[in-house]
C-alpha cells in the first residue's frame, strides 16, 4: 500500500519589519506559512495517479483561498495495516455552547476523566496559541505528556477500505452529514480509540465557522457536539487523554508511524440526549 499525504499552505502577511541595529538595514522576519488544506489516505499502489490528482485539485480547490505551496508525499507502506473498526456516530442533542461544554464534562466524568484533568483541556483549547497536532494529557492529574508544544502529536498513516468508506458513507447519509470534515474526523477517531492507553478524545475544529466538535471513546462512540463554541473564533485543537499508567512511546508511536485501515464501519444513529447517551453502557 501506499500513503499519500497533502498540504498547502501559503505565505503569509510579513510581521513588521525588525531595523538591525548593526547592519542598520531594515529586514522583515520571515513570514509565516498559512495552511490551508491538509488530507491523507492509505491506498493500493495501482490508484496513486488517481488519488494524486484528487488530492491536487482538493488543495487548489479550497474555500480557504488558494495555496502558493503544494507538499504532496506518496510513501511507500512497508508494514501490513493494521485493521481498525469504526466507532458508532451520534449527535447530542444540544443548543447552545454553555450547555455542550457541560455535557461535555458529564461524559469526560463518565470515563474517568478528572475535573482537573477536564479544565485543562479546556483551557489548552481556548488558548490563543494553536498546536499543528493534539496535546496528550494525563487523565488524571491533567498534566501535557507530549514534549512539543506548537507541534503535539500528529496522527497519521490512517486511511479507509474503499468498501468501508461506501458504507461510512451511506450511513452518514442517512443522517444528512455525509461530508469530508465529518468522514475524515471519524476515521482520525477511530484511529485515535484504537489505541489502549487512550482513553477518550475531544475535537473542536479551528476553522471559524465550524461549531461542532466531537468527544469520542471506545465506550461512547463518536459523539458530535454541536455549539463547542461559538462562530467566529479560530480557536480549536485536539486532546487526548491517557490513562495513568500509559506506555506514552508505544502510543505515540502507533498514532505517528503505525498504518492503520478502517475496514469495519459501526452505525450512524441520529441525535440523542446526553442521558440517552450516558445511559448507553448501562445496557
Ligand atoms: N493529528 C492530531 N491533531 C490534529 C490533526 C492530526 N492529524 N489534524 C488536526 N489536528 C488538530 C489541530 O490542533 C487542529 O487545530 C485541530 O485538530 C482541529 O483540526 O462530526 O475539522 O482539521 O461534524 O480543524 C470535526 C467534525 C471536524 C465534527 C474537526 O478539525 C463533526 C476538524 P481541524
Ligand atoms: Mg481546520
Amino acid at each position: 500500500m501506499i500513503s499519500v499525504r497533502m498540504r498547502a499552505s501559503r505565505k503569509g502577511r510579513c510581521r513588521k519589519p525588525v531595523k538591525l541595529q548593526s547592519a542598520g538595514v531594515n529586514r522583515s522576519v520571515q513570514a509565516p506559512q498559512i495552511h490551508i488544506s491538509g488530507a491523507e489516505g492509505l491506498y493500493d499502489e495501482t490508484s496513486t495517479g488517481r488519488i494524486v490528482s484528487e488530492y491536487l485539485a482538493r488543495a487548489m480547490g479550497h474555500p480557504r483561498g488558494a495555496p502558493d505551496k503544494i507538499v504532496i508525499t506518496i510513501e511507500k507502506i512497508s508494514r501490513r495495516p493494521r485493521k481498525i473498526k469504526g466507532l458508532s456516530v451520534r449527535t447530542l442533542k444540544s443548543s447552545s455552547p454553555a450547555e455542550s461544554i457541560s455535557d461535555l464534562g458529564r461524559l469526560a466524568d463518565a470515563m474517568g476523566i478528572t475535573r482537573v484533568a477536564f479544565k485543562e483541556s479546556l483551557r489548552l483549547l481556548r488558548a490563543g496559541k494553536t498546536v499543528r497536532g493534539a496535546c496528550l494529557l494525563c487523565a488524571e492529574t491533567g498534566r501535557r505528556l507530549d514534549h512539543d508544544p506548537d507541534r503535539g502529536i500528529r496522527v497519521s498513516r490512517l486511511g479507509i477500505s474503499r468498501d468501508a468508506e461506501k458504507v461510512l458513507s451511506r450511513q452518514l447519509g442517512l443522517c444528512g452529514i455525509d461530508n469530508s470534515t465529518v468522514r475524515e474526523a471519524v476515521i482520525l477517531a477511530s484511529k485515535v480509540a484504537a489505541e489502549k492507553d487512550i482513553i477518550a478524545e475531544i475535537c473542536i475544529s479551528d476553522d471559524p465557522d465550524y461549531t461542532t466538535g466531537y468527544f469520542s471513546s471506545r465506550r461512547f462512540g463518536y459523539v458530535r457536539i454541536p455549539h463547542i463554541k461559538k462562530p467566529g473564533s479560530r480557536k480549536g485543537g485536539r486532546i487526548f487523554f491517557l490513562g495513568k499508567d500509559a506506555d506514552i512511546d508505544s502510543a505515540v508511536d502507533f498514532l505517528e508511524e503505525t498504518p492503520a485501515l478502517l475496514d469495519t464501519c459501526s452505525a450512524c444513529m441520529g441525535i440523542f440526549t446526553i442521558d440517552e447517551i450516558l445511559d448507553l453502557h448501562h445496557r
